[in-house]
């Protein structure tokens, strides 16, 4: 009887099977997309949360569909075990990543539900690549019908509407997530604690020994008048440093608004001199982990050396640490030692991100 009903408005298998990868490779886009700041991330948050529905809703179809091809094991043939861990995966991630929007976190380890969707969500694709190889079949005409249409059409009214319940499921939780979907941690009154009281976060695996700050220098480089070579003295007191209030937002799912004291940017710009043809500063950390800023970006950002009106600790990246408004957690480069300005941008920086800690 259930399955009659399934039956019924199940659109075609090759319109659930396409809109299955459709709508995986949006949601895979629209995540890391969500990183980058290129589009504002609260829109595509909003965007991956109804892929999510709409996989949700399409996988029904589906496993209905191969569910006896799966539970009669002399059904089996050697793709399937490929298959079988793709769903797997692809269930779980869903799963936990509606326990992460509807404000839920259970870490394991040092991984936060956030992680684990990241981690998993990553690996759909190679698997459903596999997947793909073996049962790839090219949409017919039959496909196209005015009813399917119809029908798909109604699926996604049902996504959007289940999907804004959702949203008012997470309102009333008070879950305060950013549009990024990172949650609060550790107060700004947390901060009479030295250092702060948020979580020290490294992307993958930099762990640098600490700092010796009386041997530590900054050098200021590249398409520059006069290279500067700063030491720790050179910098501004705390009486006179700029301070700035700013959000560090990671990519793992939270978020902490500090009040962060340092040099500004800009002044080190202006006391170098930028060449004219400077487009882009490039913020280098000893342990060549790196992020670049357009200069006029760059020009507001902060060297921080204080956070709460205490030295920076070393996990927070003492000495100096960029701080950098509106850019994910990922970006603020901690331990910096060099800042050069360059004519290029710096696509291996992604790659940097990830390997740096690895040597
Ligand atoms: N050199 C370096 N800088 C880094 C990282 C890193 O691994 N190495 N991690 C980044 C990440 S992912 C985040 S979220 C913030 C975390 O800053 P915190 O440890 O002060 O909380 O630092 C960023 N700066
Ligand atoms: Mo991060």
């Amino acid at each position: 009887m259930r399955a009659a009903l399934l039956q019924r408005f199940a659109p075609p298998p090759r319109v659930v099977d396409w809109g299955i990868l459709v709508v995986v490779t949006a949601a895979l886009a629209t995540g890391l997309l969500s990183w980058t700041g290129w589009l504002p991330a609260g829109v595509l948050v909003d965007l991956h949360g109804i892929l999510g529905l709409a996989l949700s809703g399409l996988l029904v179809f589906k496993f209905a569909r191969v569910a006896r091809r799966v539970t009669r094991s002399t059904n089996w043939d050697r793709t399937t075990p490929v298959s079988v861990a793709l769903g797997v995966v692809v269930v779980t991630v869903l799963a936990v990543g509606w326990v992460w929007s509807l404000g839920g976190n259970v870490p394991v380890g040092p991984w936060t539900t956030l992680n684990i969707h990241i981690g998993l969500g990553l690996l759909v694709f190679p698997l459903l690549l596999l997947h793909l190889r073996a049962r790839f079949r090219l949409p017919d005409r039959t496909d196209a019908s005015r009813r399917s249409a119809l029908r798909t059409g109604g699926l996604l009214l049902v996504g959007v509407v289940t999907w804004r319940a959702t949203e008012t499921v997470a309102t009333l939780r008070s879950v305060t997530s950013r549009e990024t979907g990172s949650k609060p941690i550790g107060d700004l009154a947390d901060t009479e604690t030295e250092g702060g009281s948020f979580p020290v976060t490294s992307w993958v695996a930099d762990d640098p020994d600490p700092v010796a700050t009386e041997e530590w220098t900054l050098t200021v480089s590249g398409l520059v008048d006069d290279e500067l070579t700063l030491t720790i003295d050179d910098l501004p007191t705390i009486d006179e440093q700029a301070t700035q209030r700013g959000t560090l937002d990671c990519t793992s799912g939270w978020y902490t608004v500090q009040d962060w004291g340092g040099v500004r940017v800009g002044d080190l710009l202006d006391a170098a001199g930028a060449g004219t043809d400077a487009r882009w500063v490039r913020f280098v950390s000893v342990t060549g982990y790196r992020w670049s800023l357009p200069i006029a970006e760059a020009g507001d950002a902060l060297l921080a050396t204080h956070v709460g009106g205490a030295w920076l600790s070393h996990g927070h990246g003492a000495p100096a640490r960029l701080v950098a408004p509106g850019r994910r957690g990922f970006q603020w480069v901690k331990w910096v030692q060099r800042v050069e300005l360059r004519r290029e941008p710096d696509p291996a920086q992604w790659l940097v991100t990830l390997v740096s800690g690895f040597d």
